[in-house]
C-alpha cells in the first residue's frame, strides 16, 4: 500500500515512449474502420497486443507497422497523441514527455501532416491537463543510410520548435548505429539533439552512438555494464540511459536471458544515470506507474531510488535549464 502510494503519486518525466506504441487497441480498430482498411491476420482489439505474438523483435515490429498504417490524417495524429498524453501520461503523474515519433512508421503520410496533428494533440493535452511535451523524430534503422539522411533533411526543412532532436529505433540487428553517421552529423550541424536505441547491442555500440553519432543519451543500453571502461566513461559523463523494465522484460530483446531487471540494477549500482519508462505502454500492458512499480518490486526500491529516476530524467531531458528548474 505504501509502495502503491509512492508509484502513483510520484511525479514523472518520460523520455522513452513511442507514439506508435502508445495507441490503445480499441483506437487502432476504430481508425482501421474509419479508413476502411482491414487489420490483417484476423487481428482484433482483443488479440492485437497479445504478448505471445511478439515471438521476436521482427514480429513485434510487424504489429507496430499495423498500428502505424491506420494513423493517417491530422485528426488521427491529434487523437493518438492526445490520448497517450492524457490517459497514458498526465493520469500517471507525467509532467513532461519527449515523445519518440517515427514518421517512417506511417508510410505515405506527409511529414507535415504528422507534425501538424501531433503538435495540435500536444497543445490540447497541455490545455486540458497541464502535461508538457516535445518530440524526438526517430530514424528507422531498418531503412537505408540515405533514408535516414532524407528524414533529417525533412526535419530541418520543416523545422518545428517542438522537435528537439532525433533518435534511432526499430531493429538493431538489421541497422547498426554506424550506418547512420551522416544523418546524425547533419542533425548535429543543424543544432538537433541526438539519441539512439541500443537494447540488445554490444557495449561498443554505446561508444559508436556517443562518438560517431554524437549521441547524448542511450535508449535502453543494457549491455553497457558488460564493459567496465565504457561504463566508467558513461558514469563520468552522466550519460542518461532510458530503461524500460516491463517492455524489455516481456520482449526479452535485451539479449539477457533473465530479462532487464538485473541489468537495470547493475546499471544503477555502477552509478549510471538511469531513467524509467514504458517504451510501448498498451502493447506491453504497462503504463508509467506500472514501470516504476515493476522496478520497485523486482529490485526492492523505495521512494529515494524512484524519485532519483525522475530526477535523472529531468537532468537528461532536452529542455533548457530554466524549464528544467521549473520541473524540479
Ligand atoms: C522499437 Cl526496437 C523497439 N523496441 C520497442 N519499441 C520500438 N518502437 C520502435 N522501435
Ligand atoms: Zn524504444
Amino acid at each position: 500500500a505504501e509502495l502503491e502510494r509512492i508509484v502513483t503519486g510520484l511525479p514523472k518525466v518520460s523520455l522513452h515512449t513511442h507514439l506508435i506504441g502508445s495507441v490503445q487497441a480499441t483506437t487502432v480498430v476504430e481508425l482501421a474502420r474509419k479508413h476502411g482498411v482491414a487489420l490483417d491476420g484476423g487481428r482484433t482489439a482483443e488479440n492485437l497486443y497479445d504478448h505471445a505474438s511478439y515471438e521476436d523483435l521482427g514480429e513485434f515490429l510487424r504489429v507496430l507497422d499495423v498500428v502505424g498504417a491506420v494513423i493517417r490524417d491530422v485528426d488521427d495524429f491529434h487523437r493518438v497523441t492526445y490520448e497517450s498524453l492524457t490517459s497514458g501520461g498526465a493520469d500517471h503523474g507525467v509532467l513532461y514527455r519527449e515523445i519518440m515519433l517515427s514518421p517512417p512508421g506511417h508510410p505515405g503520410v506527409p511529414y507535415r501532416t504528422i507534425l501538424d496533428g501531433v503538435i495540435a494533440g500536444m497543445r490540447d493535452a497541455h490545455a486540458d491537463t497541464g502535461i508538457h511535451a516535445n518530440l524526438v523524430v526517430a530514424i528507422n534503422r531498418n531503412d537505408s543510410a540515405a533514408a535516414g539522411v532524407e528524414l533529417v533533411e525533412q526535419v530541418i526543412a520543416d523545422r518545428r520548435d517542438e522537435v528537439l532532436g532525433i533518435g534511432l529505433d526499430y531493429d538493431e540487428t538489421i541497422g547498426p548505429p554506424e550506418r547512420f553517421w551522416k544523418a546524425f552529423r547533419l542533425a548535429g550541424e543543424a543544432g538537433l539533439r541526438r539519441t539512439a536505441h541500443s537494447e540488445s547491442g554490444p557495449p561498443h555500440h554505446v561508444e559508436t552512438i556517443l562518438d560517431l553519432l554524437g549521441g547524448e543519451r542511450i535508449d535502453h543500453g543494457y549491455h553497457v555494464v558488460d564493459d567496465p571502461a565504457i561504463t566508467a566513461r558513461c558514469v563520468a559523463e552522466r550519460i542518461p540511459f532510458t530503461c524500460t523494465p516491463v517492455s524489455s522484460d516481456i520482449g526479452r530483446y535485451s539479449g539477457s536471458g533473465d530479462g532487464s531487471h538485473r541489468r537495470i540494477k547493475e546499471m544503477v549500482d555502477a552509478g549510471l544515470c538511469v531513467t524509467i519508462d514504458s517504451d510501448d505502454p498498451p502493447m506491453f500492458g504497462t503504463d508509467p506507474t506500472h514501470d516504476y512499480r515493476a522496478v520497485a518490486t523486482a529490485l526492492g526500491y523505495g521512494l529515494d531510488e524512484l524519485a532519483g529516476f525522475t530526477l535523472n530524467a529531468v537532468e537528461g531531458c532536452w529542455l533548457d535549464e530554466t524549464d528544467k528548474a521549473a520541473l524540479r
